[in-house]
């Protein structure tokens, strides 16, 4: 089992993914080929040489990014930490590196260092700031990995010790406190390899965390697969790195959006199997977030603001909790949430409540509603809540029931 040690990462349950890059200026195609895979890998996929894409640094002049708009715009919906590429596949660093030039103060019209910005905006907002760093995969260094490619003759550690390294500790020394590295894709890690990032990043931040994907089985927490969510609960810390529509980086043809709905589905279903849900936003090459990801993520936040208490904090739940079409669940020792998906009729029927229920309210209101218990015949007791007229045929609501603290809150089945 996975543990962070770290109270903030258990309890955060939600957080802002942000994949942005050289790749957003192509946003998906390339000399008028598209991408038919995730946009931030189309240097790789469409096979650009790397002199080719290395130009596209001159194009990249994102005008319209403002970092404390976007970590303000986290903050409202309810997200508890960031985590930044400050390096992915590409190998461009999104940061003032010291020791590769291919970055975007030096290499850019642009001259700005975003990560500096977003540090500083996290630090204004009370957001915390996590890094995601390709350590394995580099399509620039020349001894870097590249998936899907001959690895063969490389001195993967000759790269490690040339840039990776040292721009870890760059990251790590020159933006603030960091809450976790998000290493991705480890490829031909060895277990040694992988000791040394984590003894670099504990050394110069000791409460940092990191990622699942750090390899060799090393990381503090789970991370699980793209968009992937363990079908029952899962002990311990751990994440699930997903997506709005197909596609991490920009990509100006994926209009394939997750309807909001679905999505408050996903982070209450995620948080009651015990995981934090890290959602992500690909800026464009002019810094700006899609709109649709802000049509969707607003009305996510409106519904994670007015239920903060059923999100935050909240515990993974027994196995034989319900996963209903209508209703999702999280709990709390004394509390059971119900998120109330689909529009139901006058009455809610729950089989299986831990029986000691002392109160049922609404949670935005704290209005009480009245409900009864009654033994089924199979013997089990029922929680039957009377939904008022002004709930009957509404969706996204979430009710609280109170139990005795001591009280489970379902019963295994019988
Ligand atoms: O290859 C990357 C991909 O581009 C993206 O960064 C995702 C995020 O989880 N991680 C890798 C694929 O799993």
């Amino acid at each position: 089992m996975k543990d962070t040690k770290q109270k903030w990462f258990k309890e955060a349950k939600f957080g802002l993914f942000i994949h942005w890059g050289l790749y957003s200026v192509l946003a998906g195609e390339y000399n008028g080929r598209k991408t038919e895979h995730i946009a931030e890998w189309i240097m790789n996929d469409l096979d650009i040489p790397v002199d080719e894409y290395e130009k596209l640094a001159s194009q990249f002049n994102p005008v319209k990014f403002d970092a404390d708009s976007i970590v303000k715009k986290a903050k409202d919906w309810g997200m508890k930490y960031i985590v930044f590429t400050s390096k992915h596949h590409d190998g461009f660093a999104m940061y003032h590196s010291q020791c590769s030039k291919y970055n975007i103060v030096e290499a850019t019209p642009f001259k700005r260092d975003v990560l500096k910005e977003f540090q500083l905006a996290c630090e204004k907002h009370d957001m915390r700031l996590g890094l995601y760093y390709s350590q394995a995969q580099d399509w620039h260094d020349p001894d870097g990995f590249i998936a899907k490619k001959d690895n063969s003759g490389k001195n993967y550690q000759a790269y490690l010790d040339r840039k990776c390294v040292p721009q870890l500790r760059e990251i790590l020394t020159g933006y603030g406190d960091i809450a976790l590295i998000w290493f991705d894709t480890p490829m031909g890690t060895t277990l040694e390899q992988s000791k040394r990032l984590v003894s670099v990043v504990k050394e110069l931040q000791p409460d940092c965390i990191i990622s699942g994907r750090i390899g060799n089985g090393l990381g503090d927490y789970m991370t699980t697969g793209d968009n992937f969510i363990p079908s029952a609960p899962y002990e311990g810390d751990w994440e699930v790195p997903a997506t709005l529509n197909d596609t991490w980086g920009f990509n100006k043809d994926d209009h394939n959006w997750k309807n909001p709905d679905d999505v408050i589905r996903l982070l209450v279903k995620i948080n009651s199997r015990g995981g934090n849900y890290l959602l992500n936003i690909g800026p464009d090459s002019l810094g700006q977030v899609p709109p649709d990801s802000v049509r969707i993520l607003d009305k996510v936040g409106a519904y994670v603001r007015e239920n903060s208490e059923a999100v935050f904090g909240t515990r993974m739940l027994p196995p034989y909790a319900y996963d209903l079409e209508w209703a999702q669940f999280t709990g709390k020792p004394g509390k059971l949430y119900i998120h109330v998906l689909k529009p139901q009729k006058k009455e809610l029927y729950l089989p299986n409540i831990a029986n000691r229920v002392k109160k049922v309210t609404l949670l935005k209101t704290g209005g009480e509603l009245p409900f009864s218990m009654v033994a089924s015949c199979e013997g089990d007791s029922v929680v039957i809540i009377t939904l008022p007229d002004l709930l009957q045929q509404r969706q996204n609501y979430c009710l609280a029931i109170e139990t005795e603290e001591d009280s489970p809150l379902f019963e295994p089945l019988a």
